[in-house]
């Protein structure tokens, strides 16, 4: 495991990008030996953080011994430019967009993620290496990021530019293929149930149970990142179900964008089932549903049917789950909720059920 510092700005001390953070950095596989916070309503233009935290994070990357500082916020190109340069070169500076490729890149198995995540980081990191070569801060040094290796920042820069053309000609390829792959779907004239939510809300596993499949789940954030769609047969009507991709908070555009392809199916869904943990605390129970909803009506506008799997209902009492019902309604007032424990199988003919009905409207 490799050591890392936190680094982050917000606008209160118990803000929960932290802790996702915190839980990112974990399933990238660093080990967090300590964190720089600072609370302040306006990130410092210059370097995120203002000049005296800088010097306790330089002293804290100098007493650690360690080679990867993380951040929780985004970093521009400028900020990230002065950050390498106060805290060296030899120390990698990943921001939250950077660690949320870091593991994409290592749930993906298919050419096709692999590809879009790396073309994702070279259109994310152009603009930092640009910025490395017009305040030519560092001489003759060499720079890299991540799995791309190291070059002299000029070469990088052609290097990059080329390696982007080269991944969207191939990506072009395989888009057609996959176009053809939804064509033929589409010819079978089953409709479509896609399964959307917060990463590890519960996809997998209820996509597991309804498929009779056995894809991997609670890897941790973003254990699914392709897109799998089975037939189901229930209450005399035949469907496909398909599960995908889950969110995160503020999920970075350039994520959407890489990842376009698989949102898409959201887009293509007769029905939309959206799941939601409903053991976590109220407040973080409300935050992701907000953020699911608003990502599903970017990509699939409001007026798509859409049911609320209030998930893991095993894990909480009858009266916190009455109360997190409640919460649901309020937050999604115009859609069904339906309490459902994918993993225990309680009240999953239910949901099916409403499913189904909502199928027929359609
Ligand atoms: N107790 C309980 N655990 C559940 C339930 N449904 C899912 N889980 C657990 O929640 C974790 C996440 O489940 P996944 O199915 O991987 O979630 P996901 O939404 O597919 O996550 P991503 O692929 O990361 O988007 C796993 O450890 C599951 O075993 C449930 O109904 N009850
Ligand atoms: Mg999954």
């Amino acid at each position: 495991m490799q050591k890392a510092v936190i680094v982050g700005v917000f606008q209160k001390s118990d803000d929960f990008r932290l802790r996702e953070v915190e839980e990112l950095a974990r399933n990238s596989g660093y080990l967090i030996v300590d964190k720089v916070i600072q609370i302040r309503s306006n990130p410092h233009a210059g370097y995120l953080i203002g000049p005296g935290k800088l010097r306790e994070l330089k002293d804290r990357v100098k007493k650690y011994g360690v080679k990867t500082v993380l951040f929780a916020n985004e970093l521009k190109p400028g900020q990230y430019f002065r950050l390498q340069k106060e805290l060296g070169l030899d120390v990698n500076i990943l921001d939250r967009v950077l660690l949320i490729l870091d593991i994409f890149d290592k749930r993906a198995f298919t050419s096709e993620a692999k590809l879009q995540i790396e073309l994702a980081r070279l259109k994310y990191t152009l603009p930092w290496a640009r910025e490395l070569v017009r305040l030519k801060g560092f001489g003759s040094e060499k720079m890299g990021f991540g799995s791309l290796g190291s070059y002299p920042y000029e070469a990088y820069i052609s290097f990059a530019r080329k390696r982007i053309k080269v991944i969207e000609e191939r990506l072009e390829r395989l888009k057609k293929r996959q176009e053809e792959v939804v064509i033929r779907r589409k010819e079978v004239d089953l409709p479509i149930v896609a399964l959307t939510g917060y990463t590890q809300s519960g996809k997998t596993t209820l996509f597991n149970l309804l498929a009779k499949e056995s894809k991997v789940t609670g890897l941790g954030p973003f254990t699914t990142l392709e897109t799998c769609a089975r037939r189901v047969d229930a209450y005399g009507k035949s469907f496909i179900i398909v599960d995908s991709l889950g969110f995160i908070d503020e999920m970075p555009q350039l994520v959407l964008d890489a990842f376009h392809a698989t949102l898409v199916e959201l887009r293509l869904a007769d029905v939309i089932a959206l799941l939601i943990d409903v053991s976590e605390a109220p407040s973080i129970m409300e935050r992701k549903l907000k953020t699911s909803l608003s990502i599903v009506s970017g990509v699939a506008g409001d007026n798509k049917p859409l049911i609320v799997a209030a998930n893991k209902m095993d894990l909480v009492g009858d009266s916190r789950l009455e109360k997190s019902i409640k919460l649901v309604k309020r937050i999604a007032c115009h859609y069904d909720v339906v309490p459902i424990s994918a993993k225990k199988a309680v009240n999953v003919s239910f949901f099916l059920k409403k499913i189904v009905e909502k199928l027929g409207k359609n």
